[in-house]
């Protein structure tokens, strides 16, 4: 790969020397312009007229061929109560750039094409013409006003926690290259945490001498109750990660020395989101790729892949390292019954620090 990048480099850097070239020796011979071969023919306009015009074709046709072939892979439903809302304002947006990126391609590349280089034409001289400018100028700012004061109203609602629904506070903490999720206990108070107080099992740096941490319960797989609104409180213990629940349509930075914070509801529990026809399609077509290369392993001698389930995860979606493509948490929704059971099975850090 490295050898081909540098045969790469070299050509196109030989290709930018003859370029230079050419341009200095055309800008030699600019007195004799209109007899040396360097003016385009007839010929060349055509050949330029018709590849742009290909060119508009050529988009189109990748634009179906990856409508068509890849449908299918954009997230399935939203799980948290704002998720619709982050859904409708990616809709809205990515339309309004569909049809307009739609229609300028084509007039670009259809006007380069109709309004060719032709030695038997002149090109009419058109200095300027207000209304026109004011048109063009007014239309993309009324749009693009809309949509950002459309864009900053569902941020700052999503944004905005409000106390009164009294969220669970659960912190995600986020090292190379794995995450922990800590919940805060009864008191629904994280306990203080310094990254100078790592050490052995104290993998988060919890100050033990802090009341509020005495029921802390550290995780590395995050529960969430469904219907139940949770803060998180998200920590970074070395570079910059970030906090990806795309099921949940949400993201925030984890920031070395900073605590940032990302609030939603889950909607639909692990379970009945396997049952969802979208998420059923997807995993039967998974599942259908791991059996063939299961195939091929099993041809080489080497284990066959497991079938997947669908699960939540937490991703990190800051490129964080070499192992950063694997830094992920397995999250589970349920029943607040089946929650509080779980939790009650999972030891404190009272009792995980005293081991
Ligand atoms: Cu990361």
């Amino acid at each position: 790969m490295t050898a081909f990048l540098v045969v790469l480099v070299i050509i196109l850097f030989g290709i930018t020397v003859l370029q230079l070239g050419k341009i200095l020796n055309m800008s030699k011979s600019a007195e004799k312009l209109g007899e040396g071969s360097e003016v385009a023919s007839n010929k060349d306009n055509n050949v330029n007229g018709w590849l742009m015009l290909g060119f508009a074709i050529f988009t189109y046709l990748l634009l179906i061929v990856c409508f068509y072939k890849w449908w299918d892979v954009l997230l399935p439903q939203a799980a948290s109560e704002h998720g619709s809302t982050i859904d409708t304002l990616m809709f809205v947006s990515m339309s309004l750039i569909f049809v307009v990126g739609f229609f300028t391609l084509w007039l670009l590349s259809y006007f380069a094409f109709k309004y060719r280089g032709n030695s038997t034409n002149r090109a009419l001289f058109f200095a300027d013409n207000d209304k026109l400018e004011f048109i063009w100028t007014i239309i993309p700012v009324i749009v693009l006003a809309g949509l950002i004061i459309y864009g900053l109203f569902t941020w700052t609602d999503i944004m905005n926690v409000d106390t009164e629904d009294d969220p669970m506070v659960v912190e995600l903490y986020a090292y190379q290259f794995d995450w922990r999720a800590r919940y805060s206990g009864k008191d629904n108070t994280l306990g203080d945490a310094n990254v100078r107080l790592i050490e052995g099992v104290n993998q988060l740096g919890v100050d033990a001498s802090d009341p509020n941490a005495q029921d802390d319960v550290v995780v590395n797989e995050l529960h969430l109750p469904v219907g139940r609104k949770i803060l998180f409180k998200i920590r970074s213990q070395d570079v910059l990660h970030s906090a990806y629940m795309p099921h949940f349509r949400a993201q925030m930075n984890c920031v070395p020395g900073m605590i940032t914070q990302f609030a939603f509801t889950p909607t639909i529990t692990t379970e009945e989101m396997r049952m969802d026809d979208e998420v059923v399609a997807k995993v039967r077509k998974i599942n259908t790729l791991r059996r063939e290369k299961s195939k091929d392993l099993a041809a080489k001698g080497e284990e066959a892949l497991e079938p997947y389930e669908f699960d939540y995860l937490l991703l990190c979606n800051k490129i964080c390292g070499s192992n950063h493509y694997n830094m992920q948490m397995k999250i589970v929704v349920e029943s607040q019954e089946d929650y509080d059971a779980w939790l009650a099975t999972q030891p404190n850090i009272a009792t995980a620090l005293k081991k």
